[in-house]
């Protein structure tokens, strides 16, 4: 069931795995501000994080200023937090430790 909302335990327990995320008070989504080298990294990690939504099935909420990515995950169909929302989390992690990410 990855589209099936997260309770607030299991939140808080996913939450350690994404350190460099924020939550929102009502714990509805996570967000987090990269910021790259230049556009052509910026772009460059939303390109490889794309393709990742589209194997997910799970799709960014996201806004790109020259070298600064800012993103929202959250499950619209589950009108919250789904395992999903970390999973791509982690997967941006990763993709932007890999480029020239600045901060
Ligand atoms: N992405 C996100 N972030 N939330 C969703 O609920 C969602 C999605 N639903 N991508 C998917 C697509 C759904 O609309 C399709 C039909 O699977």
């Amino acid at each position: 069931m990855p589209r099936q909302k997260l309770d607030s335990t299991a939140i808080s327990e996913k939450l350690a795995t994404v350190p460099s995320w924020d939550i929102d008070a009502g714990e509805t989504a996570l967000s987090r501000t990269f910021k790259f080298a230049d556009f052509s990294e910026a772009f460059g990690f939303m390109s490889r994080a794309a393709l990742v939504a589209e194997k997910l099935d799970h799709h960014p909420e996201w806004k790109n200023v020259y070298r600064t990515v800012e993103v929202r995950l959250t499950t619209h169909d589950a009108g919250g937090l789904t395992i999903l929302d970390f999973d791509l989390a982690i997967a941006m992690d990763h993709i932007a430790a890999g480029t020239g990410r600045q901060h």
